[in-house]
């Protein structure tokens, strides 16, 4: 299914007049505070999401799956899905494969759907925590950590032929999670297994092209519930300068221990010029995958206000690969993925109304309830006709999640591929 543009001026007529009247209340209002509209507003249609392509089928936990129906039974149709969240959101500008679970069997076909629908290749991620059919060796007890060396090859190999994959799309990064750890008190030599993913990783970046990026994502536990190799930003981090310029770390929101200051992590990383990634969901707990913005939406609020920060004030910082890495199991994946689009950019929004000199003014002032009364104030501002109007802007919609219902996009897919269709992924 694609989504045309008559279906999106048709979807955008009933409530233009309603986004005309609360952009400009809201547009005067930013405007006499001193703030320049247009300049956020371009901003947030110019800030691209990718979407993983293991999200776009229904989650689940160990305790099962609920299906979705229509889902996605091959990349080719992961893309038309993005395209999708894309032609709505124009938020959703790319795609970041996993692999194995998402090898093109025909790149130029691949490559050609996604230019047709203005998708590109984000950062490929290698998958190193699951054994592959017929593979020679097991992860079980590790890959890149690995006390033997012929399971570190193999999974240096892996990482390796991802880097070719994601080089045949046009990827500029390789995003490596390592589920590596112990599950036991005693079962590994701590330093052995951080010394082996080091030295793993060097020959990893040896294979990386000039232009490219390795992400290296960290988690304090889970799928290992006793230790992690990579179990936070220091251990990322160390491991990143031990391979050189082009290695990052990589945030993921879901992998900090609870009340993690993430914000503060993210700021002095930029500070240091080694904030390569960033993956969005939302947590209650641990690692629950859930919708951007559903449970702690000032928490995402005060990481952003670091990141627009960052992204002004720290040219040692590259741009950043944004991710989402949601999914979840009562939730048709594309609304989700949606909601979390939208979290994402009313965040940003947010965060782009602090006035960061006037907050520095504030703080060196050590006027500590003006510095709290300017983070709020924007917080509080309702930004969604800065939304509307950024989508609008590019031939998005007004509302994507009231667009999508309206053109019944989960019933022409499940029209399209049947009902009882399984993606690949977790
Ligand atoms: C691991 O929890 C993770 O955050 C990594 O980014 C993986 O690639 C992804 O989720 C899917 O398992
Ligand atoms: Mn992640």
């Amino acid at each position: 299914m694609k989504i045309n543009k008559e279906q999106i001026l048709d979807s955008n007529k009933a409530g233009l007049e309603n986004h005309a009247a609360s952009f400009d209340f809201l547009a005067n209002k930013l405007t006499a505070q001193g703030k320049d509209v247009n300049a956020i507003v371009s901003k947030l249609s110019e800030f691209q999401v990718a979407i993983p392509s293991w999200a776009l089928g229904a989650g689940g936990t160990r305790f099962g799956r609920f299906s979705f129906y229509g889902e996605p039974t091959n990349l080719e149709q992961k893309i038309e899905d993005v395209g999708i969240l894309h032609s709505l959101t124009q938020t959703a500008g790319a795609v970041s494969l996993h692999i194995p679970w998402d090898i093109p069997s025909d790149y130029a076909a691949i490559k050609e759907k996604a230019d047709a629908l203005n998708i590109k290749f984000d950062a490929v991620n290698s998958n190193t925590f699951q054994d592959q059919k017929d593979a020679a060796e097991t992860y079980k007890y590790g890959s890149l950590s690995n006390t033997s060396k012929a399971v570190r090859e193999q999974a240096i190999q892996h990482n390796l032929d991802v880097i070719k994959i994601g080089d045949k799309l046009g990827s500029k990064a390789l995003t490596v999670w390592l589920a590596d750890g112990s599950s036991f008190p005693g079962q590994n030599n701590f330093q052995t297994a951080f010394q082996n993913t080091q030295d793993s990783l060097i020959d990893i970046y040896k294979g990386l092209p000039d232009d490219w990026k390795m992400l290296v994502e960290y988690k304090p536990y889970e799928p290992n519930f006793y230790s992690t190799v990579i179990q936070d930003w220091g251990a990322s981090l160390m491991l990143a300068n031990g391979c050189g310029d082009k290695a990052y770390t990589l945030v993921d929101l879901g992998h900090h221990l609870p009340n993690s200051n993430i914000e503060q992590i993210v700021s002095i990383l930029q500070l240091k010029g080694k904030l390569g990634g960033f993956h969005f969901n939302d947590s209650k707990y641990g690692d629950d995958d859930l919708t951007v913005g559903s449970i702690k939406p000032y928490a995402l609020f005060l990481i952003f206000n670091e990141l627009v920060y960052g992204m002004e004030n720290n040219p040692q910082n590259p741009d950043l690969a944004w991710m989402i890495d949601a999914s979840h199991n009562i939730k048709d994946p594309l609304e989700d993925l949606i909601q979390s689009l939208e979290a994402i950019q009313e965040a940003y929004a947010k965060a782009m109304l602090i006035d960061q000199d006037v907050l520095r003014a504030a703080q060196l002032d050590n006027d500590v309830v003006k510095c709290q009364e300017i983070l709020q104030e924007a917080y509080r501002t309702d930004v969604r006709p800065l939304l509307e109007k950024a989508r609008l802007n590019v031939g998005g919609v007004i509302s994507p999640i009231n667009a999508y219902r309206a053109l019944d996009v989960r019933g022409q897919l499940i029209k399209e591929r049947g009902r009882n269709t399984v993606a690949t992924g977790l």
